[in-house]
């Protein structure tokens, strides 16, 4: 008998992430995970835990929840003392609250720069699968700082996170994960989660308490949260001057920090996915922004010499995404790029090109997706 066939290798787990990572809902990329946007097909919602992106600067660190505390401190607080409040003081003096909000990493969609624009920015090549949607449950920051008592003129809060020091490409420390906010946003919708649809928060996703700011970058959403800094004055880390800023040709040197996502799209497909001609098939997939609901889709079968309006669904919330359909029966058989462009409530569309910036930050052009037609 001919010997069997060698099985194919299955692709190593990244070794930071501490959940199961099943090849068909995440592509490992160096210490990150990266969502299959077609194990979203089908799905409701908000994204499950088990195709849900994972950003890790390091790697996961397990905590103890028994000896986990928040520390507040700082020259923007009242009292001359740091403010430590423990897990079940989070969980029982406040009030708890619940939204859905998209976590997405600033460089979602790089790889997009250097595949459809022919010029490649270093980083994670993500294509647009580092997005999820999560439904997160905890207590408003802004409750918890005016409990730990803001002095007058606060500017800035420096949440910062327990996983390990990051070494940076030189060699030399950057200190821990810590990404400043300014205290109007922080006081205006951020929450810190304690739980992600309906479970306490998975090991990955920043358990036991994480920060979800509502629109804004991945990296302001800090995982394993231990410290807040409040400042009279503004507050630096590498994640605001360095990174997360557009720097290239074209934009001013003293541009902002990056907060706000912008308008996307992704259909939940394979790249390179074969239909057969002449049968009808039902075209699914999602748009989302950090700045304005998207309003209206629409599908171009033929490289954007036509476009389908897509069918929306109902719910559509601020900061999260809308799912969407059309019907497409393919006629001849080749290849084929399909297209999809959201407009938010404001009239704004994707551009057909993003301008190039050195970490290739909001690629937000329409993606061409590969498929064939046999
Ligand atoms: N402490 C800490 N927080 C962090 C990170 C990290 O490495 N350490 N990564 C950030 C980045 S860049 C992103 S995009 C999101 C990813 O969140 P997720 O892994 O839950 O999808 O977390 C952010 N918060
Ligand atoms: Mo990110």
């Amino acid at each position: 008998p001919a010997p069997a066939a060698k099985p194919t290798p299955a692709p190593a787990p990244v070794a930071g992430i501490v959940k199961t990572q099943d090849p068909s809902l995440l592509i490992a990329r160096g210490t990150n995970a990266e969502m299959q946007w077609v194990s979203m097909k089908g799905q409701g919602y908000a994204t499950p835990v088990d195709r849900f992106f994972v950003r890790n600067h390091t790697r996961t660190p397990l905590l103890d929840p028994n000896r986990w505390f928040l520390q507040i401190n700082g020259d923007g607080l009242a009292g001359s003392q740091p403010v430590n409040f423990t897990l079940k003081q989070l969980e029982e003096d406040f009030e708890s609250v619940e939204l859905d909000a998209a976590i997405e990493c600033a460089g979602n969609g790089r790889s997009f720069f250097g595949s459809q624009q022919g010029r490649s920015a270093p980083g994670t090549a993500w294509t647009l699968g580092a997005i999820g949607v999560g439904t997160w449950r905890g207590v408003r920051l802004a409750d918890v700082l005016e409990k730990a008592g803001l002095a007058e003129g606060v500017v800035d809060v420096m949440p910062i996170g327990l996983d390990p020091e990051v070494i940076g490409s030189d060699g030399r420390s950057q200190g821990r994960v810590r990404r400043p906010i300014p205290i109007k946003k922080a006081l205006h919708d951020v929450i810190i989660a304690l739980e992600m649809n309906g479970r306490v928060l998975p090991a990955d996703h920043g358990f036991p308490a994480r920060l979800i700011v509502p629109g804004w970058v991945g990296i302001a959403n800090t995982k394993w949260l231990g410290q807040i800094q409040v400042s009279k004055t503004p507050l630096f880390s590498a994640w605001n001057t360095t990174q997360y800023r557009l720097v290239g040709t074209g934009y001013p040197t003293d541009i902002a920090p990056l907060t706000a996502n912008p308008l996307k799209s992704a259909f939940e497909l394979p790249s390179g996915a074969v239909f057969p001609a002449g049968t009808k098939r039902t075209l699914t997939g999602r748009s989302w922004s950090g700045r304005w609901l998207p309003k209206r889709v629409e599908v171009s079968t033929n490289s954007g010499d036509t476009w389908k309006e897509a069918k929306l669904s109902r719910r559509n919330e601020h900061d999260a995404w809308v799912q969407w359909q059309v019907d497409w029966t393919p006629k001849s058989p080749g290849k084929r790029k399909l297209l999809a462009r959201a407009y938010d409530a404001h009239g704004n569309t994707q551009p057909d090109a993003t301008r190039f910036n050195r970490d290739g930050y909001w690629f937000d052009a329409v993606v061409q997706h590969p498929v064939t037609i046999s």
